[in-house]
């Protein structure tokens, strides 16, 4: 049997682990989560804290706060987090404000774009969790579906392109997020109207796609554009890349399955790796081939070791000629040999646009039903791709990006795309427009996005402390300056134009898909990181372990020489990844670490 914290015994020798137990338990994920919202000072049990996810909600504690939680005399200082899943990345300016409401009334007065181009909210108390979920699905968005093992987040290109391949590429993203979510009127019942939230499962309700346990672990699925990886499709369980037809619209989609960034520091069986090609399938083919794919995933993947659940291991395990085999068992059709498929670097959508068709309306802010939307742009409007650094939309000293927004929402009233990239794209706007934005952003101490340096924009960072209670060292604090003293050596090494992408996260989990990165720092203890080198921009390759345990302060010094050396080296046009690739991540670290650890 499988050694690991979440399994036990059970009678007939086998073993499932605990959270498929509560799961099981749960009357479509019920469990008592009504009952214990009753009681706001004290923490949700376990058992709910598991089934919370399912809902969109995680219980924290402010990790700042312990030392002053022990002095009361309590526990931790217990807040929730609560993560709205938006399809696309898709806002209507209404849903936006709501969350910038709720952020200022319940929250810690922060909206957090995800790289999965969710909304995240910090800081809520527990017993303002049903107004805060509610005021959300008012706003006409839902945070079911925003975490635990089910379908998460669908992602797809922000590029606010139109014509008739962007608008086949979008009604395939609206089909599969009806498709794969999961149907529990549990969300409904405990959040918005009260009604029989511990009754049990009502009588006719069905999870047809789940059934009772959901799935083995969370399942990621990404639409990339063919060419365009913005979305980073290599790292999903289910990538879906759109090919695009002679006649312009959608070919078919190209299947690539099996990747995952997480892995556990010093368990070795636990890795990263990249989705690998399956098939390719017709327009009308794709809904119910990216169903199978979930439903082999649901019906072979690991139930006992949660460490091991993701279907990157089942692939790893079993091979994807036996998964294609499954998969193709459960169609009605035959898949097709996987389409060749070619990169152009990743295009993060900044700065302004012309845009290709008229003023949008919500396209998936809408519960997943998408608006229609002209044909062509006549008025001339464009969009603005606007830099959020880490996600984080904030007002701190002279940097007020969240009043900005908040005023150019409610002036301008944009529709948003969130992007992988934790950026914010304003759809919509009108030439006349555009002065108005560049002043309000300007009058709040926000740099436009075109005065943001290559070094800055390309940066991501996760969360890590003081929320995520996973974190073992800093993140989104400790970027912001390790970043700006890499920029300026970058500058000084003549560098300042190349696009090099820098992600750093506080564990080795990879939410922000460091081992994708041409530069990955990923935190193994309070100050001190794994530096990665060798990805590349457009995300189709892992990165490389370059040095362990780096402090913080000692990273620039670390990658000056390798960036040096790049700037003498490289072939034109040759990006920095590519670059330590092709000289051997190996051999730098002969060139340039005194000990190799
Ligand atoms: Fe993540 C867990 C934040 C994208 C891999 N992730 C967490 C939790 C919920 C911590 C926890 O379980 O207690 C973090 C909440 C921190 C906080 O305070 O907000 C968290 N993950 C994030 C976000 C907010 C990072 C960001 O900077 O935006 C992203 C939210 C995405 C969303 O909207 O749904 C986020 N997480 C990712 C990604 C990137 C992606 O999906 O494109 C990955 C790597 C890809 C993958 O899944 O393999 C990722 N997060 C993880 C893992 C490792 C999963 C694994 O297979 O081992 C965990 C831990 C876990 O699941 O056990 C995790
Ligand atoms: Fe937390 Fe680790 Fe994810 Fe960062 S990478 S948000 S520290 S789980």
């Amino acid at each position: 049997m499988a050694e690991n914290e979440d399994s036990e015994p059970v009678e007939d020798g086998a073993a499932v682990s605990k959270v498929e137990r509560i799961k099981a338990a749960s009357n479509h994920l019920r469990g008592h989560i009504a009952e214990e919202l009753s009681a706001p000072a004290e923490p949700f049990s376990e058992e709910s804290a598991q089934l919370l996810k399912f809902h969109g909600v995680y219980q924290q504690d402010d990790r700042d706060r312990r030392k002053e939680a022990r002095a009361r005399g309590a526990d931790k200082h217990w807040q929730m987090m609560i993560r709205t899943r938006i399809p696309g990345g898709v806002v209507t300016p209404e849903g936006y404000l709501a969350h910038d409401d709720i952020a200022q009334r319940w929250g810690n007065g922060t909206i957090r774009v995800t790289t999965r181009q969710a909304i995240q909210l910090h800081g809520v108390l527990k017993g303002d969790l049903k107004d805060t979920i509610r005021g959300i699905s008012e706003s006409l968005l839902t945070s079911l579906g925003g975490c635990g093992d089910q379908e998460r987040n669908i992602l797809c290109c922000p590029a606010p392109e139109g014509g008739k391949f962007r608008s086949e590429v979008n009604r395939f993203l609206a089909s599969l997020v009806g498709e794969l979510g999961a149907r529990t009127g549990a969300y409904h019942e405990i959040w918005i109207d009260g009604e029989l939230a511990d009754g049990g499962i009502p009588p006719g309700e069905e999870e047809p796609l789940y059934g009772e346990t959901y799935l083995p672990r969370k399942f990621k699925t990404a639409i990339a554009i063919e060419g365009d990886n913005c979305v980073d499709v290599y790292s999903n369980d289910l990538g879906l890349v759109a090919m695009r037809g002679r006649e312009g619209g959608l070919a078919g989609v190209n299947l690539v399955v099996g990747g995952g960034l997480g892995r556990t520091a010093n368990k070795p069986e636990t890795f990263p790796t990249v989705a690998v090609p399956l098939a390719f399938v017709e327009p009308g083919q794709a809904v119910a081939a990216a169903r199978a794919v979930v439903t082999v995933q649901r019906d072979f993947g690991d139930r006992q070791n949660r460490r091991h659940a993701r279907l990157k291991y089942l692939i790893h395990d079993r091979g994807v000629d036996w998964f294609r085999e499954r998969v193709q068992e459960r169609l009605d059709f035959r898949l097709q040999p996987p389409r060749p498929m070619t990169w152009t670097p990743v295009d993060d959508h900044l700065g302004w646009h012309r845009q290709q068709w008229g003023r949008p309306r919500a396209g998936f802010a809408e519960h997943g039903r998408q608006a229609g939307r002209p044909p062509s742009n006549q008025s001339g409007e464009l969009y603005y791709g606007l830099y959020v650094e880490n996600g984080r939309i904030k007002d701190e000293d002279g940097y007020r990006l969240r009043s900005a927004l908040r005023t150019l929402v409610e002036e301008l009233r944009p529709v948003l795309h969130l992007t992988p990239q934790q950026n914010v794209i304003l759809v919509g706007l009108k030439p006349a427009q555009k002065e108005r934005v560049e002043e309000v952003l300007r009058e709040h101490g926000v740099p436009l996005s075109e005065e943001v340096s290559n070094t800055v924009r390309h940066s991501l960072a996760c969360p890590a402390y003081p929320t995520c209670g996973l974190a073992v060292a800093e993140s989104e604090r400790a970027m912001p300056s390790l970043i700006r003293q890499i920029e300026a050596m970058v500058a000084d090494l003549g560098l300042a134009g190349e696009r090099i992408s820098y992600r750093m996260t506080g564990c080795p989990n990879g939410c922000a898909r460091p081992y994708l990165g041409d530069v990955g720092f990923v935190g193994t203890t309070l100050g001190k990181y794994d530096v990665f080198l060798g990805g590349d921009f457009d995300g189709t390759r892992l990165n490389e372990l370059f040095a362990r345990n780096v402090p913080l302060k000692e990273i620039p010094a670390l990658l000056r020489g390798p960036l040096a050396a790049f700037a003498e080296e490289r072939t034109p046009g040759e990006g920095f990844g590519d670059w330590c690739h092709r000289s051997g991540v190996a051999t730098l670290r002969e060139r340039f670490l005194e000990r190799v650890a």
